[in-house]
């Protein structure tokens, strides 16, 4: 079975609190460091054992997680980490991801000075700040803070969901031996998610230390909220029998693949259905091929779910002909920054304002970064050929080196029920990426040996 005292509490239940912060440091005194990182660190990082029930989960939930450059600055022989995208870090892979350049990213991030990241979760805000000031005392001046992400849960109705609007972290793999699958969930090996289990690729030559880790991919991701909206009422749909609100709504469920409830269009292609969204025994339980359906061709037929929406270009299903169980990563990330005002909502556009950024701190963690998140950034969401021809982007997260406007594979197919060819023409990023790190997140032992050795 799997040692839920090694694994760290984020990786395979997320830590799921109201708020989060991360937390991005230097390591500026080596030997001050790992003098704290074996006792003072090691005993406040929270095991997934603990994070299983209410009744031991922490106050403040702890992790951390150190680049490729924090584990060499650590004297770790690193290349036997045997993962060349976090080698290689997030930077030199930003145009592989799509990222047209990195003027648009944290400062912090391409200085490539990022050796670690906290991850501290907790119910409020007052909890988070005293556990850091609490870390920031023991490690004295041992680290430098780089950058912090400060995540919190939307407020009210709107919790659980990120800033479009729609239900977040509905779709994840089961591991198998580690939790039941629910109907229609996919199941991954261990392996797929952690170092040195079944199902890892690199299971026999990673060195016996990283058994248990996983690499987690960071990406601070902005969202245009009053473009994205404006966008969506812009391509109203006129589906027969739908109010204008209904076929507005509509359209935006179909670049998702779901309704802001979490309801799966495949399930509920014309109206959103909460209780299906919030019922997690039915929200996952969908291929997009309709045997019961007389007549109806999963290769041709875009009447329920576009080939083009999020969830299908990034969990394709019955839309590939041969079923692909790879890929897994799961997610953990959280929205960030302020709701949309009132003075945006009226101009239906932002003014780009930092002070008003928002968008997700996505979290993605995997045994292998190649097979995981930048396989599923790149190979699918960015290519306008998948799952089938033609169908271009990902029009949430699908981006090309060169940006829009005036980019073909931006096109995209599939949107229009009623007319599965009309071009839908994506000028503009509603998602726009401010860059990230590629980080590892080791078993809590190797916090004591060898990383404080
Ligand atoms: Fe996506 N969104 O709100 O539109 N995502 N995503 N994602 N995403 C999913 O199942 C969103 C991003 C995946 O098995 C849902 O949780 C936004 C990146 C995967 O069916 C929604 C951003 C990557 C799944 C969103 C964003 C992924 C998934 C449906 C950026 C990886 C599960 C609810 C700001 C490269 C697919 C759910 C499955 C689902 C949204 C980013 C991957 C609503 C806003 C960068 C694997």
């Amino acid at each position: 079975g799997l040692n839920l005292d090694e694994i760290q509490g984020d990786i395979l239940v997320g830590m799921k609190k109201n708020k989060e912060l991360f937390f991005f440091f230097e390591i500026t005194d080596v030997a001050a460091f790992k003098s704290k990182l074996g006792t003072d660190i090691h005993d406040r990082i929270t095991p997934t054992a603990k994070m299983l029930d209410v009744a031991t989960q922490p106050v403040t939930a702890v992790n951390i997680a150190f680049s490729h450059s924090g584990l060499t600055a650590l004297g770790v022989n690193v290349d036997d980490l045997l993962d060349t995208n976090f080698q290689m870090g997030q930077l030199e892979d930003a145009p592989t991801l799509g990222d047209p350049g990195t003027g648009n990213w944290v400062s912090a991030f391409v200085e490539q000075k990022v050796h670690g990241v906290f991850l501290l979760a907790s119910d409020t805000q007052s909890n988070i700040d005293d556990e850091l000031k609490s870390i920031q005392t023991a490690l004295g001046g041992s680290i430098t803070e780089l950058h912090r992400l400060q995540g919190a849960a939307r407020p009210g109705d709107q919790q659980g969901h990120e800033h479009f609007g729609y239900m977040d972290g509905v779709s994840q793999p089961a591991i198998e031996g580690f939790l039941d699958p629910e109907a229609g969930q996919f199941v991954a090996k261990p392996g797929a998610i952690l170092l040195g289990e079944d199902g890892d690729g690199n299971m026999a030559t990673r060195p016996s230390w990283t058994k248990s880790g996983s690499f987690l991919a960071f990406r601070q991701l902005k969202q245009r909220v009053p473009e994205f909206n404006k966008f969506v009422a812009d391509n109203a749909l006129s589906v027969p029998g739908l109010s204008k609100q209904e076929n507005i709504d509509l359209f935006g469920a179909r670049t998702v693949g779901r309704w802001k409830s979490g309801a799966p269009i495949d399930l509920s292609p014309l109206r959103d259905d909460p209780v299906l969204g919030n019922d997690h025994t039915r929200n996952n339980n969908f291929t997009f091929d309709h045997p019961e359906l007389s007549g109806f061709d999963v290769n041709t037929n875009q009447t329920l779910c576009p080939f083009s929406a999020h969830i299908a270009k990034i969990r394709p299903r019955a839309f590939l002909s041969v079923t692909l169980n790879v890929a897994h990563i799961m997610r953990a990330g959280i929205p960030y920054g302020p709701e949309v005002t009132d003075a945006e909502a009226a101009a239906q556009t932002s003014s780009d304002d930092p002070a008003l950024e928002r968008g997700l701190a996505f979290v993605a963690y995997q045994s292998s970064l190649a097979n995981g998140f930048t396989f599923l950034q790149r190979s699918w969401a960015n290519n306008a050929n998948f799952p089938k021809s033609n169908v271009g982007v990902d029009p949430i997260i699908g981006s090309t080196n060169s940006g829009p406007p005036g980019d073909a594979q931006r096109t995209i197919t599939g949107l229009d029920p009623t007319n599965f060819q009309k071009p839908i023409v994506v000028n503009e990023d509603f998602v726009v990426s401010r860059g990230g790190e590629y980080f590892f997140s080791p078993p809590i032992s190797a916090l004591i040996n060898p990383l404080s050795q």
